[in-house]
């Protein structure tokens, strides 16, 4: 029988059906054919080419689970393998394809009327408009509900609503077409879908630059000042935070798979660099037992990771899998790779230091994905509340 196989222990590929493991081929040989080439100065230069969406869109890469609308259809698993891919070059790609699939075409194929559907997913499933979600304000992260972004109904135009307020930290924000706004209509949380090309000059979208993570992805704030939108750009019945969540539950999903592929990836490297470093007595790096167990607790982590997921996946195609389920995967998988990839980049030594090398980059990033979509404490007090019943948030 075949040898033990390091890179997928528990042969997760014999639980996969043929197209999902043809997704995942396709997927990656664009990421490392189109995407590794270009990651390294993208992210020296803190540069997001918009045209990576309209690849991934010709490959039917963005909303992928989407039935219709130009979108491929394809199994949650096959949506996750493709977010593994997709990390394994770097999370900020990862970022810009799960905002405009899981949080923009997500919420509109969800919450959406029959025309914003047909107006906005077939320009989305492309790439050929770029979408963004504001969520998150500069005094409100880990707690959304209490928003301060307000909308109103026009005091003189009738079927219009005006939008007031400041969202922050929103990846794609700078170069969106499609801006899903989460805002409070009397108290209520709402939905809007906000179009620059009508919007006015009331919304500004600067960039966030500088950043320690994710260069090479596009982050930036939303101002909205007096911003009308027309009633029919409004989610029209989803209310309260269960509306901007039930997208998240999609995003947090594919971010559990997404942040295995960066720790493939640095233990990939990390690897080859142990069998080809030498110290002592001309000693591969690779034949250290301190070496070993880095390594080995890095696969182990991967393997554990992707079970859950795979598990995770099927369960979502059923209907059956709890945002709970989701705080568990999520919360682990980024904690277990921001670990392994801190640990692997030690196997470089100095060299870890060279962005040639990598591993330094998936580190960066893998901060903010344990940020991002809920910090991991965050979603250890989600699992907290609902193994207590009692929650702690405040
Ligand atoms: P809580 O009382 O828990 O819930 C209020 C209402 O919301 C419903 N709900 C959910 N519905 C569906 N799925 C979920 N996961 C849900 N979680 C909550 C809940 O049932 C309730 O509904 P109802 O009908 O009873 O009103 O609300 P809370 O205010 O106590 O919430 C606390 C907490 C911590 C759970 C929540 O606020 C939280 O998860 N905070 C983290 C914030 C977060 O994840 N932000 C993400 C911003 S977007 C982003 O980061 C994108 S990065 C993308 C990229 O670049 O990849
Ligand atoms: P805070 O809420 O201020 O939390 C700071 C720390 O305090 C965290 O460690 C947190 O766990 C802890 N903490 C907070 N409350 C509690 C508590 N009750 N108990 C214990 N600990 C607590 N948002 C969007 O809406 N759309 C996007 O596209 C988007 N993209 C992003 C891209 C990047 C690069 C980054 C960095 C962020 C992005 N975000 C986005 C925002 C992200 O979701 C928030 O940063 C995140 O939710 C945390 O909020 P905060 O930064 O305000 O931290």
């Amino acid at each position: 029988s075949a040898p033990f196989d390091w890179e997928d222990a528990l042969l997760l590929k014999e639980s996969l059906t043929e197209d999902e493991v043809a997704i995942s081929e396709v997927a990656r040989e664009y990421c490392q054919e189109k995407l590794g080439p270009r990651v390294i100065q993208a992210y020296r230069d803190e540069h997001y080419d918009r045209k990576i969406l309209e690849e991934m869109g010709e490959l039917g890469l963005l909303g992928a689970t989407i039935k219709g609308y130009g979108c491929a259809g394809v199994s949650n698993v096959a949506s996750g393998l493709i977010t593994r891919e997709v990390e394994r070059i770097d999370s900020g790609y990862r970022s810009g394809m799960s905002v405009q699939s899981s949080l923009v075409m997500g919420p509109i194929y969800e919450h959406g009327t029959a025309e914003m559907k047909e107006r906005f997913l077939p320009g989305l499933a492309s790439g050929k408009l770029v979408g963004c979600f504001g969520l998150t304000e500069p005094n409100h992260g880990s707690d959304p509900g209490s928003m301060e972004t307000t909308a109103k109904p026009h005091p003189t135009k009738e079927g219009v609503y005006v939008l007031n307020g400041s969202k922050t930290w929103i990846t794609n924000s700078p170069i969106a077409d499609i801006l899903v706004i989460w805002a409070k209509l009397d108290g209520v949380i709402r939905g809007f879908v906000v179009e620059r090309s009508t919007a006015g000059p009331g919304l500004s979208t600067p960039a966030i630059k500088n950043k320690t993570g994710l260069r090479a992805s596009i982050t930036g704030m939303i101002h909205l000042d007096n911003v009308e939108v027309p009633k029919e750009n409004l989610f029209p019945e989803v209310t309260g935070l269960k509306g901007p969540f039930s997208c998240l539950n999609s995003a947090r999903y594919g971010i559990a798979w997404g942040v295995m592929g960066a720790l493939e990836d640095c233990l990939s490297r990390a690897r080859t660099y142990s069998l080809e470093r030498k110290q002592f007595k001309s000693n591969p790096l690779a034949k250290y037992q301190l070496v070993q167990r880095k390594l080995a607790d890095a696969m182990v982590d991967v393997t554990y990771g992707l079970t859950a997921c795979l598990q995770a996946g099927r369960l979502k195609d059923k209907g059956l899998l709890k945002p709970e389920a989701i705080s568990l995967i999520k919360r682990t998988n980024c904690d277990n790779a921001l670990k392994g990839a801190r640990s692997l980049q030690e196997i470089l030594g100095g060299n870890a230091v060279s962005d040639e090398y990598h591993i330094g980059r998936h580190v960066a990033n893998l901060f903010v994905a344990q940020t991002y979509e809920g910090q991991s404490d965050i979603h250890g007090l989600i699992l907290g509340r609902a193994i207590t019943g009692v929650q702690a948030f405040c």
